[in-house]
């Protein structure tokens, strides 16, 4: 029996697994909406801006492994969706972006709505289609979520003019592709592994740095086991926070220029780096010819073109992180690096994380740590762009993969309140916290509504500095205090809230920290802290920009000035 190319969209994408997606509707998707209903098993959920829809299908993608769906009409609702588009390729996400495109005889005319959105989207995405007939729908989106969710993962966008959605075709759901110029490496070179085990096992100070690959991957209980084995000391990016438990004695945190100061110095003094599933961004690597300079350095990545991009390597292995790791495990020896070990404890001592000062200041680190506590670590943590987010990747102690949702590559304000609406949608029975910026919340904050809409309970801990407080924190340390364009005039963040009818209140005290933390994890549905932190509270340790990471800048030890000092709400 023929059907129209939207039941095909449909009965595809319930054919690929997809039970929830994000949009936003327009004219040229109105058969395609038109057509929804007769699919319950699609969970629709309205966005209020095509931004947040690729946000949240980012933020689902994340929390699930699955492959996230976002869709927009033509035009304005196309080009709404680019920076999620670009926040998911720069983060790897696997992700299907549906476009409704003006009628096929419009196109080329400068229709209204129209905008080539393939050709905008075309460096920010892993492959896009045009859908020209009804009769390959089935098809492309076969491929579609075949491409986006296998080797490196990321956005593939389908461009849908109006008029396939109505032309009727034949459907059957193909069961494989054919891809032939498509190849996913999966085994590494023998030769490399075994040459790879051979430094590992001679090293004398080795170090792991892990990033998303491996939680991509799914190879965290392979990265242990292996870690273990060998007793090396493990780091991660930014990203990889999670890969590998923070509470676990090889763990060392975060590096890089927020990282801690004893990842850091492991790394300026490591002879071996096993890099695992990261790509060695500018943020992590500070100077490249200060960036761990005493080591050879093994990279396993499943993306050829990372392999000596930023960083020359002595052993590439391309190939899926999982599947490395689990021959190299067997080619590898029981080994300890007690001294090694002992020095990385010393430096942990040397320069502790949190710097705890006491007084009346609402510190931003104390606030995170807290939400560790009241949440035992079993929660999702989603974070805006800025401070914040560092803090929150310092401060709170993650436990399990995907456990941290964050914008890495790109660093997009206002990714926050969307990703954590996706990942609730797709984690409902995981406590979902957002740990957001006043600037980066109010770029997305009318997602508050789908919240309360689709009845989706994030918690939202609002770090209030009244600043844009990263771009500050640089004016501050490089620029001679000269804080032009970053003091920032906020609504009354509870009252907002309210108006959504979302329950909040306003924390000023360090003794309010728990009790409402415990009240907003208590409240069925969402919640909404705003924390009126220190307004001028930098986030350490910091690798200036430019420098090596061993050159990095810790706390001042003087007392931050007294507390609370400005009016704003
Ligand atoms: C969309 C976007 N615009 C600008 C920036 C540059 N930027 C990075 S951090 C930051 C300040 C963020 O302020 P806020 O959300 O209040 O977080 P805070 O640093 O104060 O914790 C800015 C403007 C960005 N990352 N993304
Ligand atoms: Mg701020």
């Amino acid at each position: 029996m023929k059907k129209t190319g939207a039941q095909i969209i449909c009965e595809s994408l319930i054919a690929e697994g997809v039970d929830v997606m994000f949009g936003f509707p327009g004219g040229v998707l109105l058969p395609f909406y038109d057509t929804l209903p007769q699919y319950p098993e699609i969970r629709h959920i309205l966005v209020r801006h095509e931004q947040g829809a690729a946000h949240a299908a980012d933020g689902y993608a994340r929390a699930t492994g699955k492959v996230g769906v976002c869709m927009a009409t033509s035009g304005p609702g196309a080009t709404n969706l680019v920076t999620g588009i670009a926040n998911a390729y720069l983060d790897s996400v696997p992700m299907v972006a549906l476009t409704g495109q003006v009628a096929r005889p419009f196109i080329g005319k400068d229709a209204f709505q129209e905008i080539d959105i393939t050709g905008i989207t075309l460096p920010i995405t892993k492959h896009s289609y045009v859908a020209m007939d009804a009769g390959s729908l089935a098809r492309i989106i076969k491929e579609a979520f075949y491409i986006a969710r296998t080797g490196r993962p990321g956005p593939v966008l389908i461009d849908i003019p109006k008029d396939v959605q109505t032309d009727l075709a034949d459907f059957v759901y193909p069961d494989k592709v054919d891809l032939p110029g498509y190849k996913v490496p999966t085994h590494g070179h023998p030769t490399q592994l075994k040459n790879a085990a051979k430094l590992i096992n001679e090293s004398k100070q080795p170090l792991i740095i892990a990033g998303r690959g491996v939680i991509i991957s799914g190879a965290s209980s392979e990265l242990k086991e292996f870690a273990e084995t060998a007793q090396i000391p493990v780091i991660t990016t930014l990203l990889g926070i999670g890969c590998f438990p923070e509470n676990h004695v090889l763990s060392y945190g975060m590096a890089g220029m927020h990282g801690t100061g004893y990842a850091n110095k492991a790394l300026d003094n490591c002879d071996l780096l096993l890099a695992i599933g990261m790509r060695f961004d500018d943020r992590l690597t500070g100077k490249i010819s200060g960036f761990a300079p005493r080591a050879k350095i093994i990279h396993i990545d499943l993306d050829p073109a990372e392999i000596g991009k930023n960083v020359s390597v002595d052993i590439p292995i391309v190939g899926d992180v999982k599947t490395v790791l689990h021959a190299m495990h067997k080619m590898i020896e029981s080994n300890h690096h007690i001294d090694w070990i002992q020095q990385l404890d010393e430096w942990r001592k040397q320069h502790p994380l949190i710097d705890i000062r006491e007084g009346a200041q609402l510190l931003p680190q104390h606030i995170i740590r807290q939400l560790y506590e009241a949440t035992h670590g079993d929660a999702i943590v989603v974070t805006g762009v800025g401070q914040h987010q560092m803090w929150t990747a310092q401060h709170y102690i993650f436990h399990e993969p995907d456990s941290f949702i964050s914008s890495g590559g790109l660093g997009t304000m206002g990714f926050g309140l969307p990703a954590a609406m996706g990942a609730k949608v797709g984690r409902p029975e995981k406590t979902v916290w957002l740990v957001d910026g006043d600037g980066s919340l109010q770029m997305t904050i009318q997602e508050l509504a789908t919240l309360v809409q689709d009845n989706i309970a994030v918690k939202i801990a609002v770090m209030n500095n009244g600043y844009l407080g990263m771009v500050r924190q640089w004016q501050d340390l490089f620029y001679a205090k000269n804080y032009v364009a970053t003091p920032l005039s906020c609504p009354d963040f509870v009252k907002v809230a309210e108006a959504y009818c979302i329950a909040g209140i306003k924390v000023t005290t360090p003794e309010e920290i728990r009790p409402a933390i415990e009240q907003a994890m208590e409240h069925d549905g969402p919640f909404l802290i705003n924390f009126m932190i220190e307004p001028e509270e930098n986030v350490f340790p910091m690798v200036p920009p430019g420098a090596a990471n061993i050159e990095f800048m810790e706390q001042p030890k003087k007392e931050v000035s007294t507390w609370p000092r400005r009016s704003t709400p």
